[in-house]
């Protein structure tokens, strides 16, 4: 897949000529760094005359100065590289000083980027360096390999515009990473003597249990079977199980693939659709989902599941963590099991693969030293991996309580989260810690103590991290290490026609989620269908077509 620069700009000039126009500024012309190629490309070379980069910085509050006192702007100095920051904002504050600098062309050396409007606008007026050159000379061999990871390599390729990279990708994740799942109530399914669902149809039995055959055994009608946190919990994960992943995903793109013709497709648009809106549907009539689900927050949706009201949901990984972590608190006889969405014949559900970032580092076209950023990130990199020489526990990423703005440039390794699990679950099926590395020692004492004595303190870790199935960590990256993903055909940060359009499309989809779920005709979909063909869905499709020719 060949990204050309046509994808992200063309559709993007009006916007970003009415930014100019606005701020009656007009890209700037610059002349390109020329002394990089007086220094050694060494990854870690100190530089003899100190250099200064500005930067501008978000604040998070955090425990670790984030300004010039902070440790990592100290290590900086030690190879040469002085940090001025030029402006700091509140996150709340930040990105709105950033489009005011942006406008009036006045960018300090690097900072972050966390949205594709800003990117694209960044990359067409010109403003940013381009790093393909200091990103090969530069980048340390360990950087390198988090990048030839699958979602590091694709990650690197959304940030590359028209051949060039113009962005150092953050936070990128393994597409299992965004894997969500089934949470049931086990000792419910057992209360009732059902097995746990293995199709869509047993799915449907349970929550229907849990609503009407007193689950719970108190004799008293105060129980339902899915909660859903209100009106946009149109959950994708819930339409795994028919084959098709509609929602939108967590930077507000809808997922295309093929149909059986090879035509690019949305997939709220395949028949499977109305089928799994039937479904909501029937379980609603049933009282299986709130009655007044649509007006649910979160909040409200976890306190049924904590309080005992409500025996399934769907989220992520980190449920048992944050959001389900109290119903056992409440009731030491709850015990939540974690699955994959059971499909409609019993085979495995499909796994969807994401976009692989969803932010970046942009250095300025007029910074001097754009390597510096590459350097950058190699001390960061080295310094917070064990195993390497300039590793110190101090700057594990498990040990760090600052956000990643306090060091600037951050690149976690991607596989991160399957690297830990793994190693946790082996010791614990091991009950052997040697080989565990600090940082996840006291997980793994959780998940022992929990099984000795029950603690519910200790209940969120074993939930996730016990080595067996309903495990949810364990479910995501041990039982599907070979499963195929299905990667969405878009892979970038969705572009300026779009992110307003889907902005519009999202409330749209949610307001006819509600209606048909709670009754309207589900043929209503294929109207919703038709009036998003002409409010930008036949466009955003030919986008996406372009984008994989
Ligand atoms: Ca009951």
């Amino acid at each position: 897949m060949k990204k050309k620069l046509a994808r992200g700009f063309a559709v993007t000039l009006c916007a970003t000529m009415l930014l100019s126009a606005l701020s009656g500024c007009t890209p700037k012309e610059v002349e390109t760094a020329t002394n990089t190629a007086s220094i050694p490309a060494e990854p870690f070379g100190v530089y003899e005359e100190p250099i200064t980069l500005t930067v501008a910085q978000r604040n998070f509050g955090d425990a670790i100065p984030t300004g010039e006192d902070s440790p990592w702007i100290q290590k900086y100095k030690e190879y040469g590289i002085n940090i001025d920051i030029e402006w700091s904002a509140d996150a709340s504050q930040f990105d709105n000083k950033l489009n005011t600098a942006i406008a009036s062309g006045d960018i300090p050396d690097f900072f972050q980027v966390s949205d594709a409007e800003k990117i694209s606008n960044l990359v067409r007026a010109d403003m940013v360096a381009d790093l393909t050159e200091a990103f090969e000379k530069y980048a340390s061999p360990l950087v390198k390999e988090r990048f030839a990871t699958e979602a590091g390599k694709a990650a690197l390729e959304a940030a590359t515009f028209d051949g060039k990279l113009y962005f150092i990708p953050i936070n990128i994740t393994e597409s299992l990473n965004n894997m969500d799942l089934l949470y049931i109530r086990q000792d419910w399914v057992e209360n009732l003597n059902m097995e746990l669902p293995e199709t869509l149809d047993d799915l449907k039995e349970i929550a229907l249990a849990f609503t009407k055959n007193d689950p719970d055994g108190n004799g008293s009608d105060d129980t339902y079977g899915l909660a859903i946190p209100g009106k946009d919990g149109l959950n994708s994960a819930f339409f795994t199980g028919l084959g098709i992943y509609p929602g939108m995903w967590h930077d507000g793109m809808l997922f295309y693939s093929e149909d059986e013709n090879g035509n690019v497709v949305w997939d709220g648009e395949k028949p499977e659709m109305k089928e799994g809106l039937q479904f909501l549907q029937d379980l609603y009539a049933e009282g299986a989902i709130a009655r007044d689900f649509a007006t649910y927050d979160g909040g409200m949706a976890f306190e049924d599941l904590n309080g005992g009201k409500a025996g399934i949901c769907i989220g992520a990984r980190g449920y048992p963590a944050w959001a389900i972590h109290n119903t056992y608190v409440n009731n030491p006889e709850a015990k939540w099991y974690a699955m994959k969405m059971p499909s409609k014949d019993g085979t495995e559900t499909m796994l969807a693969g994401f976009q692989p970032m969803n932010a970046g580092y942009a250095v300025s076209k007029e910074c001097a030293n754009p390597e510096a950023v590459i350097k950058m990130l190699n001390i960061v990199t080295e310094m917070s991996t064990p195993e390497t020489e300039l590793f110190d526990a101090f700057y594990l990423p498990a040990n760090r309580t600052e956000s990643g703005d306090a060091y600037l440039v951050p690149i976690d390794d991607p596989q991160e989260e399957r690297k830990s699990t793994q190693a946790i679950c082996n010791a614990v099926a091991n009950e052997d810690a040697s080989e565990l590395s600090e940082a996840y020692k006291p997980v793994y004492d959780n998940v022992l103590k929990f099984v000795a004595d029950g603690d519910p303190a200790a209940w969120s870790d074993w939930n996730r991290f016990y080595p067996a199935s309903g495990h949810a960590y364990y479910v995501i990256y041990e039982m599907n290490k070979d499963t195929e993903i299905t990667d969405n055909l878009w892979q970038y940060l969705p572009t300026n026609t779009m992110i307003p359009k889907l902005a519009v499309w999202k409330n749209t989809v949610d307001e006819a989620f509600v209606r048909i779920v709670s009754g309207a005709s589900v043929d209503e979909w294929d109207s919703v269908l038709e009036s998003w063909a002409t409010l930008g869905g036949d466009q955003i499709k030919q986008e996406v077509e372009d984008s994989i020719k």
